[in-house]
């Protein structure tokens, strides 16, 4: 119902699908394509009929990088004041579950927005890069802080520094991506991760989330403090109640999100 131009939006049970939608630009990442995910993603954020979001591209490319015409000619002062790559901010403070289902190029700023979310399942056709360099810039959007965190120093720095792409089986080993799938199954596979995850509670799936992500911006003896009190504060929903009481039962649970 959304009037979108440059993705595809669709709702299957409790379940988000966007879709990237600018097949003659490999999904590149233009303002367009950015203003209209954030929008998708908040609103999804803030719609309790929904506990997960899948975000995916073509059979070609999950997203072929931000996009090059769009910003071949700023100046620095317009990057600069424009603060060009901030809004993806908010798409990190989504606080619901993100899958990202890739096919395809996932390069430059496309592999970025794959490692903004918090699950990637790759297509056994998939090929991750950070070819920026070879353009005269660098990753701008996380790719130098998030692939070095998510694949170590060696392979983030030879990526970036040769723009060298891995490829489906690669970023499996190296830890990028959580399974790989053959490509005609992928959104299948990705769909119905996301409706186990939308199955649970929200609240406890959304926290859960929150303590995973708190591992990368925190120390360790922190990380576990926080852990220790959400997992605490967890006994408050009446969800824990049921969840604990139907296995006790041997039923399924009935979830509230309460
Ligand atoms: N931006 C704009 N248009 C693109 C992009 C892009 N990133 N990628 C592909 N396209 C366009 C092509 O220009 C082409 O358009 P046209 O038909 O009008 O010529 C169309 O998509 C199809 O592309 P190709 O003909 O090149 O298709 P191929 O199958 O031959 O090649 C590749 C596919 C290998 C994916 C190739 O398109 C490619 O190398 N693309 C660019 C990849 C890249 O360099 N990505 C990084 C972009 S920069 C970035 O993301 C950094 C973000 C942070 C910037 C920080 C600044 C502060």
């Amino acid at each position: 119902s959304e009037p979108y131009e440059t993705i595809l939006t669709e709702t299957r049970g409790r379940v988000l699908l966007i879709t990237l939608n600018r097949p003659k630009a490999l999904n590149a990442i233009n303002a367009q394509l950015t203003r209209e995910v954030i929008r998708a993603a908040t609103a999804a954020d803030a719609d309790p009929g929904v506990g997960c979001i899948v975000i995916t591209g073509s059979a070609k490319a999950f997203a072929a990088g931000a996009d090059i015409k769009e910003m071949q000619h700023a100046t620095y002062a317009e990057m600069y004041a424009g603060d060009r790559f901030a809004d993806w901010d908010r798409f990190v403070a989504v606080r619901k579950p993100i899958i990202a289902a890739v096919a395809g190029y996932a390069l430059g700023g496309g592999c970025e927005l794959a490692m903004m979310c918090d699950i990637i399942l790759a297509a056994d056709t998939a090929q991750f890069g950070q070819p920026e360099i070879k353009l005269g810039v660098m990753p701008g959007i996380g790719g130098s802080q998030r692939l070095t965190r998510f694949v170590g120093k060696a392979k983030a720095m030879e990526m970036c520094l040769t723009g060298r792409m891995m490829d489906a089986a690669e970023a499996e080993r190296a830890g990028l991506v959580s399974r790989v799938i053959a490509a005609d199954q992928l959104i299948d596979a990705a769909l119905k991760a996301a409706e186990t995850i939308a199955s649970m509670s929200l609240p406890i799936a959304m926290m859960t989330k929150e303590a995973v992500n708190r591992s990368y911006e925190t120390t360790l003896t922190e990380g576990i403090r926080f852990e220790r009190r959400v997992f605490h504060a967890m006994f408050a929903t009446k969800d824990q109640k049921e969840g604990m009481a139907a296995f006790v039962e041997k039923r399924p649970p009935r979830f509230e999100n309460t």
